[in-house]
């Protein structure tokens, strides 16, 4: 895809975003119809699949040949797959937990990729109205304002983003709990806000230095991967090498440096990844 062809699809898609938005800003201060996914605390609400479903129509009505990776289609039966065809990974409500919860630290997740790489991405969280893009090569921004990385390079002086995850699986539990172990005495202070999404915008706008997390999937990283490295950061797999979408393992960091650190002091963890990087 060429600047100007990118460039529409990022209009089209804040719009639609910013509809999406609206959505949650009004559903979050009233009861949910809640439904459990992979496990108790794998959650969907109406919400999330009214907010995908206004993205995808909307989306495919101005670029019909365009492919979709959403999460809720996804949990409902239809392939994760990624080629290098145009492609729009969604996560309509990230943090849902927190949705439930009324808790303001929720987002709507719109990636777009094309070529295998990630070309553009809107996160916009619509309680507290802050809207992160990035354009690939482009910068990124916060409501319009550019925005850039801590440069943090000594991991005493880090604020680190954990999560915990929905998966209860024993060896799962046992390393996030090894990590904090290890991360504790070695670093700033330990977050877990329950968005991956927000987190590693966190990272990218200044406010954490440090993001990992075990059991992600492609939604939850594909548009905050533009806005992270837009901002001068680094996004990488949890044991330091290349990122995959797919292996649902993410490390992000504010330096080269301290990713390399975090990396060597991590027990690492694999879920059964999302699907392969074909096409
Ligand atoms: C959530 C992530 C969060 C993670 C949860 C869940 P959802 O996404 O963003 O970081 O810890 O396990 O995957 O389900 O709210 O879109």
């Amino acid at each position: 895809m060429d600047t100007a062809e990118i460039d529409r699809c990022f209009e089209v898609a804040v719009g639609l975003v910013k509809e999406a938005g609206q959505v949650v800003r009004e559903a979050i201060k009233k009861q949910k119809k809640i439904e459990m996914k992979s496990s108790s605390v794998d959650l969907v609400t109406e919400s999330d699949k009214a907010v995908e479903k206004l993205l995808i129509e909307g989306l495919s009505k101005a670029f019909p040949s365009h492919k979709f990776i959403g999460e809720e289609s996804t949990a409902d039966g239809a392939k994760c797959e990624l080629t290098s065809d145009p492609t729009w990974i969604i996560d309509p409500i990230d943090g849902t937990m927190n949705f439930v919860h009324s808790l303001p630290y929720t987002c709507v997740s719109v990636g777009l990729w094309g070529g295998r790489e990630a070309l553009a991405g809107i996160i916009f969280n619509p309680v507290l109205d802050q809207m992160f893009t990035a354009k690939k090569g482009q910068g990124a921004y916060l409501n319009g304002e550019r925005i850039t990385v801590s440069g943090e390079k000594d991991l005493s002086k880090a604020l680190v983003f954990a999560e915990m995850g929905t998966s209860h699986d024993p060896e799962k539990v046992k390393t996030v709990l090894a990590n904090l172990t290890t991360l504790m005495p070695r670093v700033h202070g330990i977050r877990a806000m329950g968005s991956c999404a927000l987190n590693m915008v966190m990272v990218a706008m200044g406010g954490a230095d440090i993001v990992y997390e075990f059991g992600i999937h492609a939604w939850d990283t594909a548009a905050a991967l533009v806005v992270v490295t837009e901002a001068g950061g680094v996004v990488v797999d949890t044991a330091g090498g290349p990122f995959d979408l797919m292996r649902r393992r993410v490390l992000c960091a504010s330096t080269p440096e301290l990713a390399k650190e975090i990396a060597s002091l991590l027990s690492q963890y694999q879920p059964t990844p999302d699907g392969d990087l074909s096409g």
